[in-house]
């Protein structure tokens, strides 16, 4: 800018397409998970962390876990295994090997947007120093290109960009953004934002349509580039997540098999399907959901909604887990759902959370929030330990109680799910509410205090009291600065046939499944009450999932139930029969599993076990006489927090 005015600067700016960041981004504080205040096909805008003070409840003490144990721990445990000194080594601060596998960079920028995501919901003076410390650390492995990856350096150096189908290099760069934005949002710190742009620019100077061919390999850059447009408003951002949806995987020579399993490599617009690695098809669902809201281009809404319709059809878990495969991590066949061989990793749980709240963005339709809440309350919500220092890869529906299978692990080799996990955690109060020129939506229910202002600038406090998801009344004070005309829209979850819904004690249509949209002139200390139904159900599935035929799944509200063995002295949880007929006592228990809702059931079991019958029989099977016993049923997400049992989520029906 020494030779030029600023006018003069602006203008040439202007025309490379480039919009000014100070023009471009709202005050860093404003900004949501996801920035769409200029997304011109986001019907939805987020509301900013920071502007949830959530009280206490279900998700503060799993928060406060996070910020006290899980987080510290995991950073002891990535020091441990060199995932930091990979990169002192490279700025020659520390003389040692590499060490893990060559993803591990990802595995430091997850925690760091977790700890970011902290920052936005409060000032931690030591969190924030360990930040900027790591941020120094990684910036001083930065080559002066821009390039900046711990493995592909040294003897590994020629082969950058060469083995794209397993390198890594862009998903860790996708990781780094993603922390650094995060970390803009909370502090209005660039520095590490900087490092990334710097990579990413690298990355649209040579690659591209007209110059040398680029994959994806793992999504994830997607939709970090995309957000990082919602910062810079630097077209070549949005051009380059674009351009790696379209993929370029004739000219990488890529067989059918790999654009399959890396789902990325061919026109995202082409895909009919769910189907490869289950957590690379759902980051790229969300950069594309993300590249959409941006251009609105229809061949991009078909193929979301062709692949959402794929996905609770016949590929999504009760649980909201997706991945059915270990082979491959993979999505399965349409209703290949099995039980204990689901592989459901955390990370897969997460991707599904995160598409479906980019397409509730894209929508703003009540689907794609009850597909959240499933998703967060149960798949998401299992892969951490109740301790906070322990976490799940897989999550599967049974599991056998053999000793040597520990499911939950202070630690893998491939890291990839605790940090996941705790950026979720971090990130939360971000997903409780939107904006739209309509009004406010309140999609997820727990008590604490919103305060934010409608899209024309109206302040709103909205104080919400819950024991949610434990008791189903929600009770809302709305305060707007000022009597305001606006809707408010408030999610009836899909299962919550019979909601009662009042505003001043006056009833309200309330139909599950949709957003009630309550629309007047709201004066100060306008009351609404949502009463959601919290009888226990029984789910059944569809009978083409061939292991569930004849069982049932036990929900309450948002959360499914299971079985353990520990808590069934007397009998075989395998060998356990529901009776429908029998209805289920329900007692709070603060004493149990951090404080849940167990369930007590008067259930049936085989009089002599099946274990003492033949493995094949003459058909028709015998008569068979039950015995009734005791059945004790916590939520899911609890599983295994007392030590290695069984543990069953479908159990068979008495009489089926
Ligand atoms: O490849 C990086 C991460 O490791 C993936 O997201 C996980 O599924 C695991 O394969
Ligand atoms: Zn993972």
């Amino acid at each position: 800018m020494a030779n030029c005015t600023r006018r003069e600067f602006l203008g040439t700016m202007a025309m490379a397409g480039i919009r000014p960041v100070e023009q471009a981004s709202a005050d860093w504080r404003d900004q949501g998970i996801l920035h769409l205040e200029r997304s011109p096909h986001a019907r939805l805008k987020n509301v900013p962390v920071r502007a949830f003070t959530m009280a206490e409840g279900f998700w503060t003490s799993r928060r406060q876990v996070n910020v006290e144990r899980s987080i510290p721990t995991l950073l002891e445990l990535l020091e441990q295994h060199g995932v930091i000194d990979n990169f002192r080594r490279l700025s020659g601060r520390k003389q040692v090997p590499r060490r893990g596998p060559l993803y591990t960079d990802s595995d430091i920028y997850k925690w760091m947007e977790a700890v970011a995501f902290v920052l936005q919901s409060g000032d931690h003076p030591e969190l924030r120093a360990t930040f900027d410390r790591l941020t120094e650390e990684i910036l001083a492995a930065q080559e002066p290109t821009g390039y900046l990856n711990t493995y592909y350096v040294e003897e590994r150096r020629n082969l950058r960009f060469k083995e794209m189908h397993r390198g890594h290099e862009l998903y860790c760069l996708g990781h780094l953004l993603q922390a650094a934005i995060a970390y803009y949002r909370a502090t209005g710190s660039r520095r590490l934002l900087e490092g990334g742009i710097k990579f990413v620019n690298y990355l649209a100077d040579n690659f591209g349509p007209t110059k040398d061919p680029l994959l994806a390999g793992h999504p994830c850059l997607e939709m970090a580039l995309v957000e990082l447009y919602r910062i810079t408003g630097d077209r070549r951002h949005l051009d380059l997540a674009g351009y790696l949806l379209q993929g370029d995987g004739e000219r990488l020579k890529l067989s059918p098999a790999q654009m399959v399993y890396l789902f990325s490599g061919k026109p995202f617009t082409s895909r009919m399907r769910l189907e490869g690695h289950a957590v690379r098809a759902m980051y790229a669902c969300c950069g594309a959901t993300d590249y959409y809201m941006e251009t609105g281009q229809a061949d991009y809404a078909r193929t979301l909604e062709t692949l959402w319709q794929d996905l609770v059809r016949g590929k999504m878990y009760i649980t909201g887990g997706v991945g059915s495969r270990a082979q491959g991590e993979a999505f399965g066949d349409p209703y290949e759902l099995p039980n204990r061989l689901a592989y459901t990793e955390s990370c897969a749980a997460i991707g599904n959370m995160m598409w479906n709240w980019r397409l509730l963005a894209a929508r703003g339709e009540a689907r794609f929030a009850d597909v959240l809440e499933r998703a967060l309350y149960n798949g998401v919500n299992s892969g951490m330990s109740l301790s906070g220092d322990l976490y799940c890869y897989r999550n599967p529906l049974e599991l056998s109680g053999d000793p040597s299978d520990r499911i939950r692990n202070p630690w893998y080799d491939t890291t990839c799910c605790p940090p996941n996990l705790e950026r979720i955690l971090a990130s939360l109060p971000g997903y409780f509410y939107g904006v739209s020129g309509e009004g406010l939506w309140v999609h997820l229910y727990h008590s604490g205090t919103l305060d934010w202002r409608l899209a024309d600038g109206t302040r709103l406090r909205l104080i919400e009291q819950t024991r949610y998801p434990w008791e189903g009344r929600v009770e809302l004070e709305v305060r707007p600065e000022r009597p305001a005309e606006f809707t408010l829209f408030l999610r009836i979850p899909d299962w919550a046939s019979g909601a009662r819904l009042t505003v001043n004690g006056a009833a309200q249509a309330a139909r599950a499944g949709e957003y009630a949209a309550l629309r007047r002139t709201w004066q100060p200390g306008d009351r609404v009450v949502l009463d959601l139904p919290m009888a226990v159900r029984l789910t059944c599935a569809n009978p083409l999932v061939a292991e569930n035929t004849g069982k049932v799944a036990v929900e309450r509200g948002p959360l499914v139930y299971c079985v353990e063995q520990l808590d069934h002295a007397d009998v075989s949880i395998f060998e356990l029969l529901l009776d429908p007929a029998a209805g289920f006592k329900e007692e709070f228990r603060p004493d149990l599993l951090g404080g849940v809702v167990m369930l007590k059931h008067r259930g049936r079991a085989w009089r002599t076990p099946l274990t003492q019958e033949p493995l094949y029989a003459p058909w028709p099977p015998p008569r068979r006489a039950t015995r009734p016993v005791e059945v004790t049923l916590i939520p899911y997400y609890t599983f295994q927090n007392r030590g290695i049992t069984a543990m069953r989520v479908w159990l068979p029906v008495a009489g089926s």
